[in-house]
């Protein structure tokens, strides 16, 4: 088996999961959250820069690699890990999503989703065998299934039909997968926001036996508290041997409440992306450095953070690199906030161990969100 989850504890305050993720490339504790590589780079970081800062897996989209520079240099390169000179784990998402949030003229049938490059306009097909054929070829250790994420709203009946496609596609993708002893490929519950919907996809899923799961189809514009609901509802139907993935969700606020729902990976383009519009996180809340009231601030980001920018460099510095379109402004501002996560899913890990997970959520919002949560 490519990839082992093993429970360490369940936090007896909030239920939330302790547990270590072992994969052909290092053994990683959850709750973990996974920095964003979509281009086979964290934009901005380097691995050895990553490594300092703590994580453990990263993810790369299989659409944008298979347009650029295509799969088969990437194979021929030996693998996305050896491309990259990253030793660590790496996941990659299976492009569906991506194509329906980045390219044009798609259309969407049971064999698949045709659609064109958003790069070159050329046209395109990606079907799961299609999606398991590239994804195979970069070589991740874990590997999500082709799926279509609904938008939100959307009717029940669309949301229906298509759970049931993604039913249909997640046996297309296991039939597909020709590395199953070095990659692990996970199911995607879908369903919407329909509870009865999210039960239908889970159970079909379960029944097929994938060593992880994902909930997709979360972050899409609900309401938060909706988001929360239908992930009360939907973690107790996963196996609690198996790991979980809540894709595409990276607020602070968001990770906490999906660790107290029994998740234990996250990604999301949130904090480096934002890093490099010159936004950060901290302790107290977000911080926007690029702001005029900085100009001649000289402390750092956050008084309470150790990482390598927040030791050596003020908010007055980074925001003139950043007002300066100067690339070391992003590079600070990026390694803080990756930094940032990584040590507060550390100290979320600690507080599980303690049993004491939700007296740390009131008192890190009654800092991040100044009391008002
Ligand atoms: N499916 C896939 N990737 C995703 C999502 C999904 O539903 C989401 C939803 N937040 C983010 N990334 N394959
Ligand atoms: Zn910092």
């Amino acid at each position: 088996m490519a990839v082992r989850y093993e429970l360490i504890k369940v936090c007896k305050q909030s239920g939330a999961r302790l547990g270590r993720l072992h994969t052909p490339h290092g053994t990683f504790e959850t709750p973990m959250f996974m920095p964003v590589g979509t281009q086979a780079t964290v934009k901005t970081m380097s691995p050895e820069e990553l490594k300092e800062i703590g994580s453990g897996v990263i993810l790369a989209n299989t659409y944008h690699l298979y347009l650029r520079p295509g799969h088969e240099v990437v194979r021929e390169a030996g693998g996305l890990h050896r491309f990259m000179n990253w030793n660590r784990g790496i996941l990659t998402d299976s492009g569906g999503f991506q194509v329906f949030s980045l390219s044009t003229l798609r259309k969407i049938t049971e064999e698949g989703v045709s659609f064109r490059s958003h790069i070159s306009g050329e046209p395109l097909f990606l079907s799961p065998e299609k999606s398991i054929e590239v994804q195979n070829a970069l070589g991740a250790d874990i590997i999500m299934a082709f799926d279509e994420c609904p938008p939100f709203p959307a009717e029940r009946e669309y949301v229906r039909a298509s759970l049931e496609r993604t039913t249909r596609w997640a046996e297309r993708c296991l039939r597909a997968h020709r590395r199953p002893e070095d990659q692990a490929l996970f199911g995607i519950v879908q369903g919407g926001m329909y509870r009865d919907l999210r039960e239908q996809s889970a159970a079909q899923l379960v029944a097929m036996d994938f060593p992880g799961y994902a909930v997709g189809g979360l972050s899409v514009g609900e309401p938060k508290e909706l988001m929360y609901e239908i992930l009360s509802h939907t973690t107790p139907l996963l196996p609690a041997g198996k790991p979980r993935y809540l894709m595409g969700v990276g607020s602070p606020d968001a990770l906490i409440e999906g660790v107290i729902r029994g998740i234990d990976m996250f990604d999301c383009v949130l904090p480096t992306r934002i890093a490099r519009n010159g936004t950060t996180m901290t302790s107290q809340g977000r911080l926007v450095v690029r702001n005029a009231r900085y100009a001649r601030d000289f402390s750092p980001l956050d008084p309470e953070c150790d990482c390598y920018t927040c030791r050596h460099y003020t908010r007055a510095y980074i925001r003139h690199l950043i007002k300066a379109d100067e690339t070391f402004g992003l590079r600070l501002t990026t390694y803080h906030n990756l930094y940032f996560l990584t040590r507060l899913m550390e100290r979320v890990r600690e507080a599980i161990r303690e049993d004491r997970l939700l007296d740390f959520r009131d008192q890190f919002f009654a800092k991040y969100y100044g009391g008002d949560q």
